[in-house]
């Protein structure tokens, strides 16, 4: 993955990196296949990651009412102060990942899995070459997902109880109803 810098140690499974935990030397997404920020501005993680939440809530608890309606969470789509990662805690409610830019994006709607491996801190949601984006919290729910309009690369989760609805509005998967064509 391209580390081959003497001082970075991304670990088993490229887990020790921000994205996945702030506690980590290693900030931001070093290992993102659009590179690492060259920037001080951004690219970093700007809240508690995947791994910090689910620490943080076997020690104190989760909070359970925080974003506990719909909610839209829109992928950063520029580079400027302020795009940086964050990891979504969510609690209920019919909720949606959206990429808006007309560049390619990975929307992965499975939340971290809390173990040694590929996915253990969150699975990262992205707009190309944009250094910032999310990941989901182990236990959140985000039930849909709407790419943009590029080639765009969209995974589902596999809660019993939903299932993800996924539209992209591509030049080659346009398969969404005229009602949100607007997005
Ligand atoms: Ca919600
Ligand atoms: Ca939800």
């Amino acid at each position: 993955m391209g580390q081959g810098n003497a001082f970075d140690d991304f670990g088993n499974f490229d887990l020790n990196q921000g994205i996945f935990t702030t506690m980590s030397y290693n900030d931001g997404w070093q290992t993102a296949p659009h590179g690492n920020s060259d920037s001080d501005a951004y690219g970093y993680q700007g809240t508690l990651m995947a791994l910090d939440i689910a620490l943080l809530q076997i020690k104190y608890g989760a909070n359970t009412t925080y974003n506990n309606t719909d909610t839209v969470y829109v992928l950063p789509d520029s580079n400027q102060p302020g795009t940086y990662y964050s990891c979504i805690w969510d609690t209920g409610g019919t909720d949606w990942i959206i990429a808006g830019a007309a560049v390619d994006c990975v929307i992965d709607l499975r939340p971290a899995t809390i173990a040694y491996e590929e996915g253990g801190g969150g699975f990262i949601s992205y707009e190309a070459g944009t250094f910032g984006g999310f990941t989901i919290a182990q236990g959140v729910v985000i039930e849909n997902a709407t790419g943009g309009f590029g080639f765009d690369n969209i995974t589902g989760n596999r809660d019993s109880t939903v299932t993800a609805t996924v539209m992209s509005f591509g030049r080659r998967r346009s398969t969404e109803p005229s009602s949100t064509a607007s997005i």
